[in-house]
């Protein structure tokens, strides 16, 4: 069986209660692919409401989770209580949290471990800075990130990876279709050898970082670009044309 093409929409710290309602009213009302994946991950205060008000057979996913079962810790929000929301992924190490939040590659491990034995799919992110580009240290920088997920946690079927270069995040500068090829291919690779020929058959690769409605179509005809990781531009009417841009 083929990879089932992905679209993640991650609203950030983005929109209120009118503005929520209007993109899902937006998403329901809309003729979708039905060959395609559809998760929104609106901000943790929105998640119930989104989840309420979505039709069924799209996802909700929480931005972020913790990696302890419930205790003693101010602001995070764990697995169970995500899933008594009727949350059914979460987004893991996306940059701007391991940028501005300093988190590294083993809590973020640590949280993709929790949230995979407690049942949630996972949008495992990952990513170079323009820096470690220019270094030539793309492929270690994106391996090693994920290389301490692999330590932690041996079934990859709950598990998306969103490759997202930094550099390409709500920049307006995407990478190139074969820039984003390489490296997605490079990961699957890396998949074949470090999990297994099945993980790396079956684990969706999802390109993030300024994906629009003008440039998506020409990234979904490379071979091992299952999907999109949509920051901005899901906020928008154009999310609807990214999820369909396969069809
Ligand atoms: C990358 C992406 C979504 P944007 O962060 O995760 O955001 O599409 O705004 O670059």
């Amino acid at each position: 069986m083929g990879r089932k093409f992905f679209v993640g929409g991650n609203f950030k710290m983005n929109g209120t209660i009118s503005s929520i309602k209007g993109i899902i009213d937006n998403l329901n009302n809309a003729k979708l692919d039905p060959e395609t994946e559809v998760v929104i991950a609106p901000p943790s205060a929105y998640l119930l409401l989104a989840r309420e008000h979505l039709r069924q057979g799209i996802e909700v996913a929480a931005q972020n989770v913790f990696d302890k079962p419930n205790g003693a810790f101010t602001g995070e929000i764990s697995v169970e209580q995500l899933k008594d929301l009727g949350i059914t992924w979460t987004l893991v190490g996306h940059s701007e949290r391991r940028v501005l939040l300093q988190e590294e590659d083993s809590f973020v491990a640590s949280k993709t471990k929790a949230a995979v034995d407690g049942g949630l799919g996972v949008i495992l992110c990952c990513g170079e800075s323009l820096e470690q580009r220019e270094a030539g240290k793309t492929i270690d920088v994106v391996t090693s990130q994920l290389k301490a997920v692999a330590d932690k946690v041996s079934d990859w079927s709950k598990i998306v990876i969103a490759y997202e270069p930094i550099w390409a995040i709500g920049t307006g500068k995407v990478a190139t279709t074969e820039q984003a090829q390489e490296v997605h291919a490079e990961i699957r690779e890396w998949l074949k050898k470090e999990v297994s020929p099945e993980a790396a058959d079956n684990t969706r690769i999802l390109y993030g970082g300024s994906v629009s409605d003008k440039n998506c179509v020409d990234l979904t005809k490379q071979p091992d670009i299952d999907g999109f990781l949509v920051g901005g531009a899901s906020l928008k009417p154009a999310f609807i044309d990214i999820i369909n841009s396969k069809m």
